[in-house]
């Protein structure tokens, strides 16, 4: 049977595409990947027509195994882990504790993602003033991750690497490009996540990516 087939947007700036794009990587799931630049007519609307051809959301990240297209990101990273189960903490309470707080990455945090647009290739100076909802959800990073690494003893949110990490590591470099001010053992965790080579290989391409997004790119300018 052919490789499944993850359709993503620019890795720049697609958050939700580097998710599952990660849990597969570190699950050892052979996957081809195709990327469709987004921005362009239909973009925030979910009408980019090349993305509503195999989406049935009309966004990214699909996979395409076969005949069926598997859609939203944490949906993904749950069939990657039925191919490897590790990607979930074996134990079923801790499981249970890792889906809480993925979950809570793919539903919330809004304020955060409404001000801190995924732009890896970008360092904004200086920090702009951050809202009181987006300061709260900051605090509830810190919340979440502390806890976990107090209790886990890292480097990464339950030990070792998991479908949790892949939710948040987008997070991780926003809080990179805007400046934001967190706790040492914050910084320890982002830096585990840069220093983790599957993110490399999505870095160095999001990097060398061609195109802009202008929406993205204007804000505080
Ligand atoms: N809840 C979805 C969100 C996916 C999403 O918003 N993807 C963005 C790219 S990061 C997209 O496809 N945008 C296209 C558009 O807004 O038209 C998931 O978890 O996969």
């Amino acid at each position: 049977m052919a490789l499944p087939i993850l359709h993503i947007g620019n890795k720049n700036y697609s958050s939700w595409s580097m998710r599952p794009w990660l849990a597969l990587k570190w699950g050892g799931v052979a996957f081809e990947e195709h990327i469709i630049p987004l921005g362009g007519e239909g973009y925030g609307r979910s009408q980019i027509k090349e993305v509503r051809a195999i989406s049935p959301n009309g966004r990214v990240p699909a996979l395409q195994i076969g005949d069926a297209v598997v859609y939203e990101s944490l949906a993904i990273c749950e069939w990657a882990a039925e191919q490897a189960p590790l990607l979930w903490p074996q134990e079923a309470l801790v499981r249970a504790h890792a889906r809480s707080v993925a979950s809570e990455m793919h539903a919330g945090f809004g304020a955060l993602r409404r001000d801190m647009s995924m732009n890896i290739r970008r360092r904004v100076e200086p920090t702009p003033k951050w809202p009181g909802d987006t300061r709260a959800d900051i605090e509830q990073l810190h919340n979440i991750w502390g806890g976990l690494i107090d209790r886990y003893s890292g480097p990464f949110l339950f030990g070792r690497r998991s479908i949790a990490d892949a939710m948040f590591a987008p997070v991780a470099t926003r809080l990179r490009t805007y400046g934001v001010e967190i706790s040492p053992q914050a910084q320890s965790y982002c830096d585990a996540i840069f220093a983790d080579l599957a993110f490399q290989e999505w870095e160095c391409a999001a990097l060398a990516e061609a195109w802009t997004i202008e929406q993205t790119e204007a804000l505080y300018r």
